[in-house]
């Protein structure tokens, strides 16, 4: 297989060649790209075709290869990381033994964790965002995913699906065009097999794109009619009002035919958001720009005088439930910071602390 199809380029290449140099005693280093993580293995695609791989005791725990700059990653790969492996062909199998740098990740807060950011997919193009047609569907939702789609530097588009359970599909497309603003939006229906073509004009030869949404949505339906299979499992309709239950349990990647690549994930129950980026600054531009206009630099806009973000949803120039989601996200990013911040001065205090301690052992030895 030609590893261009699955998106291997320059900026990759020059990092394997690094990592080659900084492994001279392994001799079948080869690069791939994850499809899929599983508890123990990875699967892989590769030159030869699919592999399954450990991934290296050291990687995994945190120990990077002597050699290698120090903002390589280390710990488990994401699914759309490209890995180098030490090749055993004759079981075919191998370790991985290090992570190539990600151009970008699409990541969140972990569900339920206070700081702990989840990787959902890595070196992606496309961001497709998936909604529903029916009475489910949350703008707010969708937009707290284009936050982390502008945050990860991929291209977010907004896929209503299900438009055969919509009177008025294009009433909700101009709606959700409004509050999308310069973000493409597709109106499809996949059980119809109808509008796919528009989803097509985001990807191009070579490139990956990945599908979150809520769960329900039918990201699997709209994967299996890219694939042009049934290889992934959809939900019956039933399970699904039957609250949590989700069909997906983990992220795949997928090379189609026709040399794209697409990733299916899991609904989350949760979207929490994790701060890297201006994400937020670039999905409510126009909130910040009103916010420049205030008479007041911190004004909060909670009924202050002069406050054109107040006076621009009285004049219906801006819609308060946007409004109150971008407050919402920034509230919820801020908390996060102080936590994180919170977090790193915690681990640096305990790690001078045990150079301390391991000084002091090192002093009683040498007494000794
Ligand atoms: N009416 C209608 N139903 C659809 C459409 N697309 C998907 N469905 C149905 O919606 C249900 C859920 O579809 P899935 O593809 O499993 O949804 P999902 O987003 O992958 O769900 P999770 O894997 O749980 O995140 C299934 O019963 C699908 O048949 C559509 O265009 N119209
Ligand atoms: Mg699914
Ligand atoms: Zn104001």
């Amino acid at each position: 297989m030609d590893l261009s199809i699955l998106g291997w380029d320059d900026h990759f290449e020059q990092n394997f060649r690094l990592l080659v140099s900084a492994l001279p005693e392994n001799k079948n280093i080869l690069p791939g790209r994850v499809a899929a993580v599983h508890l123990s293995l990875v699967r892989v695609l590769t030159k030869m075709g699919e592999l399954e791989l450990a991934v290296s005791g050291k990687l995994r725990d945190g120990i990077l290869t002597e050699g290698l700059p120090e903002e390589w990653l280390t710990g488990i790969p994401a699914v759309g990381d490209w890995v180098a492996f030490d090749h055993d062909p004759a079981n075919r199998s191998g370790t991985i033994k290090a992570i190539l740098p990600r151009k970008n990740c699409l990541t969140r807060n972990r569900a339920g964790a206070l700081t702990d950011q989840q990787t959902m997919a890595a070196n992606i193009d496309t961001v497709f965002i998936v909604g529903a047609l029916n009475d489910e569907l949350n703008f707010s939702r969708l937009e707290r995913y284009l936050v982390s789609a502008r945050n990860c530097g991929a291209s977010p588009v907004i896929v209503l699906n299900k438009a055969d359970l919509c009177l008025d599909p294009a009433e909700k497309q101009r709606e959700a065009e409004k509050a999308a603003r310069e973000i493409p939006v597709a109106v499809i229906s996949a059980v119809l097999d109808q509008g796919m073509e528009r989803l097509w004009k985001y990807l191009p030869e070579g490139r990956t794109c990945v599908f979150v949404g809520s769960s329900g949505v039918g990201k699997s339906t709209i994967v299996n009619r890219l694939t042009g299979t049934d290889t992934l499992a959809t939900g019956e309709l039933s399970a699904y009002k039957d609250k949590g239950r989700h069909i997906t349990s983990s992220r795949n990647l997928f090379l189609l035919p026709n040399k794209r690549m697409v990733i299916d994930t899991p609904g989350l129950r949760e979207m929490q958001l994790w701060d890297g980026g201006d994400g937020l600054s670039q999905t409510f531009d126009d909130i910040e720009e009103l916010a420049r206009a205030c008479r007041f630099k911190d004004c909060r806009h909670e009924g202050e005088p002069g406050c054109a973000v107040k006076e621009a949803m009285k004049s219906g120039g801006l819609e308060p439930s946007r409004y109150k989601n971008y407050q919402k996200m920034h509230r919820e990013l801020a908390a996060h910071k102080k936590r994180q911040a919170m977090k790193e001065k915690i681990t640096e205090h305990r790690s001078s602390q045990k150079k301390v301690r391991s000084g002091q052992r090192r002093e009683t030895l040498d007494e000794e």
